[in-house]
């Protein structure tokens, strides 16, 4: 085995430092963090890392509404956030911040990379500006008259109403967000990535790839259009990282967020003595490199990202795993209609793994977006893990406590069925890998079936002769718990607290070199209640709460 043993980081998108996670990034973290899970019990040395984006304009201004210092909001959001991803299982080696020195230090070095090369270019640009709060708009900080359609109270950027893409300033009559006050037109000189130079490189990497295939199309498309400059820089006031010898001007918030990803590691390097930077990060490392995003973002990481990097020379990511959006019974989440979930409130009333199973049900290798459908999510949880996995379980373990002294018997009674289980490893391999979790619980439910199937027919309660010398009814239970002890170990990567209760129940650890191992004459734990029912009234308890 050790020779395939692969390397890698793996990440998710940074989360905003302005706001608290919310169920549509869990769908990005679990995801991320049953594949990590996955290769890990596969051996391979996985790094999965993440960090908050501190910087910005929304941050700054957050802070002035708040009396505080973008530090002091950074630092109390970053700790919240990483007690909602604790509390979710999902487990990273090393959560970091974009306000960091690591990433300062690279943000510097790549721009002085950039720079020498000749990509970065400087030319004057036109903007709104709040002469009341003396500052510059971004687009989200303006709103006004669409352009096109005339709907009032759009933003800056584009039309919610006909969909028109635009200049802020092509706006009909612009106010300022911040002070309500119109906004003159102001110059100033701005720096810029020159993007369209790496068209050709883009182009390239898309194909040679495992992109998603409509990752490809979506990027293909943009560049077929044509690539534009970038502008990277940012007046102040701003929250961010200056740039050096230029006054008063800042990095924008998105060249340093990928960046991030590089100095997470690098602080992480910093910590532990065995893992060099350079290893992951030089032009040709071998080792992976794996985003997971949502489809909001695809731009930043197919363009702009392995651009900045081939252009600062650094390696480009191995592959873009791209997500589908959250969808709450059918709709957008909304405040307003109560399905904008924080993660905290979901974790008042429901254990994780719950959520977990959920979306690991649901999701796959597409960017499709997922629907949480409340009812469907009561019934799943239920039917699935307490009627069927914990209760294949619960019915066999009783019999082997009291007639066998807690021991499971020497011989696996049913060959044939047993090793449906083991052969379903292959595929369940293959699905984890590819992502298609939605893959890995419908085999895995056919094979709890199976078992209980099995259960029902010989129907172990109704084997009346003198049971505690019944070699018989010791070895189908001991058939349904090796079932189960199968089972439990296909969804570690995804129950991983359930997983370490089964493994103190079953006296054992979850490994999947073992698979092929039963738990002959193996002494096992009392049953203990695995996984409680939940109800619909706690699901909406947090989801229609108004
Ligand atoms: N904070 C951003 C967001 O959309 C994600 C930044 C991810 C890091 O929530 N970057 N890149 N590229
Ligand atoms: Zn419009």
């Amino acid at each position: 085995m050790s020779s395939n043993i692969q390397k890698m980081i793996v990440t998710c998108a940074l989360p905003y430092s302005n706001n608290s996670l919310h169920l549509g990034h869990m769908l990005e973290h679990i995801q991320a963090d049953i594949w990590v899970r996955y290769q890990k019990m596969q051996k391979h040395k996985v790094f999965f890392i993440c960090a908050d984006d501190a910087h910005g304009t929304p941050i700054m201004l957050q802070a002035k509404k708040f009396k505080k210092t973008p530090e002091e909001i950074i630092q109390k959001i970053k700790i919240e956030h990483q007690k909602d991803l604790s509390d979710f299982h999902i487990h990273y080696d090393n959560y970091h911040t974009t306000h960091s020195k690591e990433n300062k230090k690279l943000l510097i070095l790549i721009y002085r990379r950039l720079k020498q090369n000749g990509f970065i270019k400087s030319r004057i640009i036109y903007q709104f500006y709040d002469i009341k709060e003396n500052i510059f708009l971004p687009d989200r900080f303006i709103k006004g008259n669409c352009p096109k359609c005339k709907a009032n109270n759009q933003y800056g950027d584009n039309c919610e109403i006909c969909g028109a893409t635009y200049n802020p300033t092509d706006l009909v009559n612009p106010k300022s967000t911040i002070s309500n006050s119109i906004p003159i037109i102001k110059k100033s000189k701005h720096l810029f990535f020159d993007l369209p130079y790496f068209s050709n490189m883009l182009h390239t990497w898309i194909n040679s790839g495992t992109l998603q295939k409509e990752i490809v199309n979506k990027t293909k498309e943009w560049i077929q259009l044509g690539l534009q400059e970038w502008n990277i820089s940012r007046d102040s006031p701003y929250f961010g990282f200056k740039i050096p010898n230029v006054l008063n001007k800042y990095f924008y918030v998105w060249l340093d967020a990928p960046i991030g990803y590089m100095g997470t590691f690098q602080n992480l390097c910093n910590k532990k003595d065995n893992i060099v930077f350079d290893d992951f990060w030089k032009t040709n490392s071998v080792h992976g490199l794996y985003h997971f995003i949502g489809k909001d973002i695809i731009y930043f990481h197919t363009l702009f990202w392995p651009a900045i990097l081939e252009g600062s020379k650094f390696r480009k990511p191995t592959n873009i795993f791209v997500h589908g959006h959250l969808m709450v019974n059918g709709q957008k989440m909304s405040k307003s209609r109560g399905t904008f979930i924080k993660t905290r409130d979901y974790l008042q009333y429901l254990d994780a793994d719950c959520l977990r199973y959920y979306y690991a049900s649901k999701l796959s290798s597409n960017i499709k977006d997922i629907n949480f459908d409340t009812e469907n999510f009561v019934k799943k949880i239920n039917t699935d893990i307490v009627n069927k996995i914990v209760n294949l379980a619960s019915r066999n373990a009783s019999f082997i406590h009291k007639y066998f002294q807690g021991y499971l018997s020497n011989k696996i009674l049913h060959q044939e069925l047993y090793h449906i289980f083991i052969y379903a490893k292959k595929d369940i391999e293959n699905a984890f890998h590819i992502r298609e979790t939605n893959k890995v619980i419908q085999k895995v439910i056919f094979l709890v079936n199976l078992a209980n199937q099995y259960i029902n027919q010989q129907a172990p309660w109704s084997i009346s002769e003198k049971k505690e010398k019944n070699k018989k009814l010791h070895n189908i239970c001991s058939m349904g718990i090796h079932l189960f002890y199968i089972i439990m170990i296909y969804l570690k990567p995804i129950l991983p607290s359930l997983a370490n209760k089964v493994e103190t129940f079953l006296n054992t650890s979850l490994s999947w070199e073992n698979i092929q191992k039963p738990l002959l004459s193996h002494k096992i734990r009392p049953f203990r209640i695995l996984f409680k029912r939940i109800q619909i009234n706690e699901v909406n308890n947090i989801f229609y709460k108004k």
